[in-house]
C-alpha cells in the first residue's frame, strides 16, 4: 500500500485558525503537578518543566521556603515556580525548560505575558535583572549551577522583561519573532555577574501570534512523505510558498513546488508554509525512502 494513502488516516488537519491560537508552553500556569512539593529543587514535579541549570523550585501545595521570603503565594491558581542568579563572576543563573510539542514557526511573532515577583529579602534579595526567554533547536543537555543557559550550546537569547524588583505579583511582556523553528525554551533570570537576585513567575499568558492570518483555509499535510510526494493534499492556493528546514533550522530549499523534492534525503524536516508571504503553517514530517 502506497504511504500516502497508508496514512490518511493519519492526517495532520491544522486549520489556520486553529493555528492562531496554538499555545507554545503547555502547563503554562504551574497547576499541573505529579506530586507536591516538598523541597526545594523539585521543578520535575510540575508537569512538562525540565530543570535546564540546576536548580529552581517548585511551589505548590502550600509549600514554602524561608530562605526565599515573599508574603504571597501562587499569582494564579496555587502552582508557581521560583528561580535565582548565582552571584558568580559568569552571570550563572537557575532555569527551567519545556520541550515544544510543534517547533516555533519562523518569521512568527510571539508575545506572553509573566507574572513575576520578587523575594522580600533574604540573602538572595539583590535586584539586578529580570525575566528571560532563550530558544534552542533540539534539547539542551542539562547544565550545573556555575553556567548561564547562555552557555549552553544553541542558546539564543529571544526576549528579556525589565528588571524584576516589586515584590509585589507583576505582570511583564515577553515578546520575540522566532528567526528559527526553536522546539526548546528556556526561561531564566538574565545574566547577572556577582549579583544574587532570586524571583518568582507564575501564570504565563500568550497573546495571539502576530503574523498569522486568519483564513478559513484548512491545511493538510502527511506527516510521512515520499519523494515526489504531493504535499499539501488539500486547501492548495498558488499563493502558498514552502519552506523546508533542516533540524539545526537551516533552510534547505523554499519554493512554490507543492511536492517533496526529489533530492531531499531520507530524515526529518520541518516544513513551514507561508501564504503571501506570511508564515501560516509549520510542523514536522519525515522523508521515507
Ligand atoms: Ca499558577
Amino acid at each position: 500500500m502506497n504511504l500516502l494513502s497508508a496514512s490518511l488516516g493519519l492526517l495532520l488537519s491544522v486549520s489556520l485558525g486553529l493555528n492562531c491560537s496554538a499555545q507554545v508552553f503547555t502547563n503554562a500556569d504551574f497547576e499541573d503537578f505529579t506530586d507536591c512539593p516538598e523541597f526545594l529543587g523539585e521543578v520535575g514535579k510540575a508537569e512538562g518543566w525540565i530543570t535546564v541549570i540546576t536548580n529552581a523550585d517548585y511551589y505548590n501545595c502550600g509549600f514554602t521556603a524561608e530562605v526565599f521570603p515573599s508574603p504571597t503565594e501562587a499569582s494564579s491558581g496555587t502552582g508557581y515556580m521560583g528561580m535565582g542568579t548565582y552571584g558568580n563572576l559568569n552571570g550563572s543563573a537557575e532555569s527551567i525548560g519545556q520541550v515544544l510539542s510543534e517547533p516555533l514557526v519562523v518569521g512568527t511573532t510571539y508575545s506572553f505575558t509573566v507574572d513575576v515577583k520578587d523575594v522580600t529579602g533574604g540573602s538572595f534579595g539583590q535586584d539586578c535583572t529580570g525575566l528571560c526567554i532563550y530558544g534552542f533547536v533540539g534539547q539542551p543537555t542539562e547544565g550545573l549551577a556555575f553556567i548561564h543557559t547562555q552557555d549552553l550550546e544553541g542558546a539564543v537569547e529571544l526576549a528579556c522583561s525589565d528588571q524584576v524588583s516589586s515584590s509585589e505579583w507583576t505582570t511583564v511582556p515577553l515578546s520575540f519573532t522566532a528567526d528559527q523553528a526553536y522546539d526548546f525554551i528556556v526561561l531564566t533570570p538574565g545574566v547577572s555577574p556577582q549579583c544574587y537576585h532570586y524571583f518568582f513567575i507564575d501564570n504565563i499568558q500568550q497573546e495571539d501570534l502576530v503574523n498569522v492570518q486568519e483564513t478559513s483555509a484548512e491545511l493538510k499535510i502527511n506527516t510521512s512523505l515520499r519523494r515526489g510526494d504531493q504535499l499539501i493534499i488539500s486547501a492548495w492556493t498558488p499563493n502558498f510558498n514552502i519552506g523546508w528546514y533542516d533540524l539545526s533550522g537551516r533552510l534547505i530549499r523554499q519554493g512554490t513546488l507543492n511536492k517533496v523534492p526529489a533530492e531531499l534525503t531520507s530524515g526529518v524536516y520541518f516544513v513551514q508554509v507561508s501564504e503571501s508571504g506570511v508564515p501560516v503553517h509549520s510542523q514536522r514530517v519525515l522523508i521515507v525512502d
